[in-house]
């Protein structure tokens, strides 16, 4: 089981309590969808990723970056239980959406910089390691079934 430190447990609840879910969904998932284009190709059915400027205004990214946000929350309200959390979740983009779990790090990449971006100064280093501690076991959690 992983060990949260009480620092851990109130930066990662703090920041999420501060976070806008819409823009901060668009902004990450937009991010990932232009730097890594080959994530595109789970998302052929959310219409029109031309270029950045379409991804940034598809409705469908906007929608979507909010429902992985709020995916997120679900780990943020079950610290010592992710992996059990994210069970259902893990198969899903497993077995059904058959998305390379090499992705999940990715997308966690472009959340910890649009966080960063909205925190500036207050992204301190500490912070950062607790932030980057929670996706990494969020991303362990959804590698966990696949096989
Ligand atoms: Ni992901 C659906 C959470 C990473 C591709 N994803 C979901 C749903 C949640 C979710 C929640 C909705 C499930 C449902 O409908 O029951 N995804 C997360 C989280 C991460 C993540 C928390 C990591 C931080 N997903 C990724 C990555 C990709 C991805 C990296 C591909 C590059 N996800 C998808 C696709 C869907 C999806 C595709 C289905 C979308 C749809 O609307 O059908």
């Amino acid at each position: 089981m992983v060990v949260w430190t009480d620092f851990e447990r109130a930066t990662i609840q703090d920041i999420f309590s501060k976070l806008d879910y819409e823009s901060a969904g668009l902004n990450a998932l937009t991010r990932c969808l232009v730097v890594y284009p080959w994530t595109q190709r789970y998302f052929a059915k959310f219409g029109n990723l031309y270029n950045a400027a379409a991804i940034m205004g598809n409705p469908n990214v906007a929608a979507h970056g909010t429902v992985v946000l709020r995916g997120l929350e679900k780990a943020v309200k079950n610290m010592d239980n992710i992996k059990g959390t994210f069970t259902e979740l893990s198969v899903l983009h497993s077995e059904k959406l058959n998305v390379d779990p090499d992705n999940f790090r990715l997308l966690s990449d472009c959340i910890t910089i649009v966080v960063a971006a909205t925190m500036g100064a207050n992204f301190t280093p500490d912070v950062q390691a607790a932030f980057q501690k929670f996706l990494a076991v969020v991303t362990a959690a959804l590698r966990k079934q696949y096989h």
